[in-house]
């Protein structure tokens, strides 16, 4: 069946319609979805701008049931949620179910922080002289989310500019709308007042740039690519606009000495491997300590070959396809790079069946300059560098145009303070995968990893809303 776009409280049909296929089995069309057009774009900004003063007006309690009624109807269809997603993405059953769970987790904090925003009051240096800090609305916020949380995403933004008083034209990733169509079918049963929530599918290149010239769009938050993300921000420098980007990383995961292996193995296969490396917090450089270097690497070895690779739908299933055959041959691509770049390869082949199914891959005896140690490869591939101690680790996981996520296995607190302080990231874990984060805290990162201020928990408030000073002189 078609899937249209959702335009000012309507179902709108489009031109055209593009395919959405199953990464696991390229034949299996999981949709026909629609193919809008910036016409439909500039339409749904219309909607959006005509609904913004009502639902910005609306009492704080109809936002927080609205947010609250979406957050119930994700968690009870969790399984459709998940089942789609796992066949549109390839990540696994767990991982996409538990994916709508945080959608659904999402929607539930934000109901409770559309209550809880709050501003200050201070005394003026004025004698008699009040002052008020107030947030508000920014109006109508264009919002442009990736292929690889195709319901987390859409949810971490759509919930927190809805709940301030904002209303939203949503572009999804082209490879993967039926989740975000799920959530606009959800949001309209919630009750979301039409041109509330509008959805357009289609091409980044049209959808997303009418977006970014659009003058009645408040603010743009994008997640995606470094090279898609350099060219909203030059579009929104020329329109004006508030941005909030997040673009990737090249995280670090240190290995020390002391760490338990029993610890630092698994943290690094989940880090590097769990959702077939394609998150941007993904362990991507594995840094670790030299006397420790072969064990770790022998463990990591038989670690991968215990690694279930298969389709995403069936329950033994840890690793599923890469998300579609170009990121395949780009995955490829860059192990073949590895090798030129001179170090030894562990995995990384396309397995012989159908779909886009990639064997993990490690990097031995990587160099921290090596193009794969420094480019997002944005797939099951990892380097592995030697650092001689602490100090060199702590260099080299530095030495980095990102800065999103790290991470550090230790059993020393010494090192895990010093880590955690000296990091250049946004988000740094301790004995911890650098990816896989809560949903109620600040996510966002330092560098080329972000532009503009934090998305999740309380943070978000700062991008969705507007801070407005007012003076009261009481006469
Ligand atoms: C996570 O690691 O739990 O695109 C989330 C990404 C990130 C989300 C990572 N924005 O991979």
């Amino acid at each position: 069946m078609s899937k249209r776009n959702l335009i000012g409280g309507h179902w709108v049909s489009a031109a055209a319609f593009s395919e959405n296929r199953n990464p696991a089995r390229p034949e299996e069309v999981i949709g026909l979805f629609a193919r809008g057009s910036a016409e439909d774009a500039e339409q749904a900004v219309a909607a959006a701008a005509e609904a913004f003063p009502r639902w910005a007006a609306a009492s704080p309690q109809f936002r927080a049931d609205t947010l609250d009624r979406a957050g119930s109807l994700i968690l009870a269809r969790k399984g459709e949620l998940g089942r789609v997603l796992a066949r549109e993405e390839g990540k696994t059953l767990a991982e996409a179910t538990g994916e709508a769970v945080r959608a659904g987790q999402l929607f539930k904090f934000y109901a409770g922080e559309a209550l809880r925003l709050a501003g200050e009051a201070i005394d003026s240096i004025r004698s008699g002289v009040d002052v008020e800090v107030r947030r508000e609305p920014l109006g109508v916020i264009g919002l442009i989310t990736p292929w690889n949380f195709p319901i987390a995403i859409p949810a971490w933004k759509a919930a927190p500019a809805l709940a301030f008083g904002n209303t939203v034209v949503m572009k999804p990733a082209d490879l993967t709308p039926a989740s975000a169509h799920l959530l606009a079918e959800i949001l309209q049963e919630a009750g979301c007042p039409p041109g509330v929530f509008n959805l357009v599918m289609g091409p980044g290149s049209v959808i997303g740039a009418a977006l970014v010239e659009h003058p009645d769009v408040a603010a743009i938050s994008f997640t995606g690519s470094e090279s898609v993300g350099q060219g909203i921000a030059e579009g929104c420098a020329r329109s004006r606009k508030k941005l909030q980007m997040e673009m990737g990383g090249k995280n670090p995961m240190v290995v020390m000495a002391d760490a338990d292996l029993d610890v630092a193995v698994p943290a690094c296969i989940n880090g590097a491997f769990f959702s077939t490396g394609q998150r941007c917090t993904a362990s991507s450089r594995l840094i670790v300590e030299e006397s420790i270097h072969d064990a770790f690497a022998d463990r990591m070895h038989q670690a991968m070959s215990e690694l279930v690779l298969g389709d995403p739908l069936e329950a033994a299933t840890q690793i599923g396809p890469v998300a579609s055959e170009s990121q395949l041959c780009g995955n490829l691509g860059y192990v073949e790079l590895a090798r030129q770049e001179g170090a030894e390869v562990l995995g990384g082949g396309q397995l012989d069946r159908l779909g886009y199914f990639q064997a993990p891959a490690l990097f031995l005896n990587a160099s921290n300059e090596m193009r794969v140690s420094r480019e997002e490869i944005f797939g099951p591939c990892a380097s592995v560098i030697k650092a001689q101690d602490f100090e060199h680790a702590v260099a080299l996981a530095n030495d980095t145009e990102f800065g999103l996520s790290s991470g550090i296995c230790t059993t020393s607190l010494r090192y895990a303070r010093e880590f955690k302080r000296r990091s250049e990231a946004g988000m740094v874990m301790v004995n911890l995968p650098t990816a896989g984060v809560d949903y109620h805290v600040p996510f966002g990162g330092r560098k080329g990893s972000s532009v503009g201020s934090r998305e999740q928990g309380r943070y978000a408030a700062e991008f969705y809303t507007s801070v407005k000073t007012a003076y009261t002189f009481a006469v």
